[in-house]
């Protein structure tokens, strides 16, 4: 595929052009700790992650997001980027650390300042910002000294405070506002498997920070709310997750349980104000019962505006005797995860887009009411640069393959507001460090020099057309 095929769109396939709704937005996200770098500019505090990353063995070659892309100074030219690239929607995560050095007490002026500058750059260059509060980088200070971070209730209260004083900073010109991004890791990758800071191996811990995590996002909603903005939004890391054998009712029931373990215990305290009874099981199972108090339901469900879906893969289930339970998936003996057939990206995750137009139907059926958004989806492969450029076909085809899949899902009914590729730049890919390379755009880490990737100019087309 030549680069001008590329430019002009004529590299598209022989297929008929796919349109999207008239308003669909489109953009690239990405994710404060992953691609700001100045870690201690300007009175940013530490954490979790400076921390974990800081310890032997947690982190790919002891990589640290010290310096990342350095877009905390980069931040005209990235923006610049952005809008070169065709990218309506800029979907980018606050640093709590920058904002309350201390998790509670004191606003740090100039790190809500940085926001502003960055805030006022996008929609100066024409591009929406879209907000995540929560991308995994707790303040050390709210894990310290025995208050064990979000296994305490404690924790819920200072996100709230922390939302309030952003949004009152940021919110006449922000208007989507997203509390948490996935959940799911930060409890269960954060506090039961450990591969995530703060690389804690403790069950029950991780089902207090799972609860502790969506009453944040109910108050944090509230807090919100009352702040007046305009479009508030959960980001959840969803998967379909299938049996092996759809006849075989041990692996029926085991796909439930992945199901129970990934999906429903975020969606359905967010959008129905309970848990499921399956996830009540597993709280009472692992003695965390209790850290669900009376009138936290109501409070988790504060109506949300959109629901964001972060999509790679579907999950396939079978049972399996005397399987150990999967450490990030607590009540998870006696299955396992099968291989998938066909291709796999740079992750070893499997490429499947009918996960993706399945995932939004199902949503649309069990959780109807709830616009939707694709707020991350994407791939990382080993990409090389030869001079100025970089191609990187296997991403092209994943992200058309996604891309058809939504216009699926949206021709089906779902209602599919927009779609944001993972991930703008390369950055820091948490425990893989600067090994896997999502972005649409190359950072060359040496230099900081950014190349768009052929994927960046192919999605440019489709963004400007609005068709695929
Ligand atoms: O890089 C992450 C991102 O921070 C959260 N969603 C998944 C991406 C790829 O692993």
């Amino acid at each position: 595929m030549s680069i001008e095929q590329l430019v002009t769109g004529a590299a598209r396939t022989a297929a008929p052009p796919l349109a999207f709704p008239a308003g669909f937005r489109w953009g690239a996200a990405t994710a404060a700790y992953q691609i700001e770098g100045a870690a201690t500019e300007d009175g940013r505090g530490p954490s979790i992650w400076d921390t974990f990353a800081r310890r032997p063995g947690r982190v790919h070659e002891g990589h640290t997001g010290d310096v990342a892309c350095d877009h905390y100074r980069r931040y005209r030219e990235d923006v610049a980027l952005l809008a070169e690239l065709g990218m309506g929607t800029y979907r980018f995560s606050i640093a709590w650390p920058r904002v309350k050095p201390g998790g509670t007490g004191p606003v740090n002026v100039r790190g809500l300042d940085f926001y502003d500058r960055l805030v006022d750059e996008l929609l100066a260059a024409g591009v929406e910002p879209m907000v995540t509060l929560y991308h995994w980088d707790l303040p050390q200070a709210l894990e310290d000294g025995g208050r064990g971070g979000w296994a305490d209730r404690d924790t819920a209260a200072h996100f709230a405070e922390y939302a309030a004083v952003t949004a009152a900073r940021l919110g006449d010109r922000v208007g989507t506002w997203t509390t948490l991004n996935e959940p799911w890791c930060a409890a269960f990758l954060g506090y039961a498997s450990g591969d995530h800071a703060p690389g804690r191996t403790d069950v029950r811990t991780a089902f207090r920070a799972a609860h502790h995590l969506m009453l944040g996002h109910g108050l944090a909603g509230q807090a919100l709310r009352a702040a007046g903005v305009r479009e508030l939004s959960l980001t959840l890391n969803l998967a379909r997750v299938s049996s092996a054998d759809p006849a075989d009712p041990h692996d029926v029931a085991a796909a439930r349980r992945i199901d129970g373990v990934l999906n429903r215990i975020f969606l359905d305290p967010a959008l129905r104000g309970e848990y499921p009874a399956d996830m009540l099981a597993l709280f009472d199972r692992f003695g965390a019962a209790d850290v669900i108090a009376d009138g936290d339901l109501p409070v988790i469900a504060t109506p949300i505006d959109l629901l964001g879906i972060n999509y790679y893969q579907p999950v396939l289930v079978r049972a399996q005797i005397g399987a150990p339970a999967l450490p990030a998936y607590p009540g998870s003996e006696g299955l396992v995860f099968a291989p998938q057939p066909g291709p796999v990206t740079g992750m070893g995750w499997h490429v499947d887009p009918t996960g993706l137009t399945d995932l939004l139907l199902r949503l649309s059926r069990d959780y109807p009411g709830v616009p939707l958004m694709v707020t991350e989806n994407g791939a990382a492969y080993p990409d090389e640069p030869a001079g100025d450029r970089v191609a990187d076909p296997d991403r092209i085809a994943y992200l058309d393959g996604h891309l058809r899949a939504v216009h699926e899902a949206l021709s089906a009914g779902a209602d599919v507001r927009g779609y944001l590729a993972w991930s703008f730049l390369d950055n820091f890919e948490w425990a893989f460090g600067y090994d896997k390379r999502f972005g649409l755009v190359y950072i060359d880490y040496e230099t900081q020099r950014r190349i768009p990737k052929d994927s960046a100019l192919w999605y440019r087309n489709v963004t400007r057309t609005n068709t695929l």
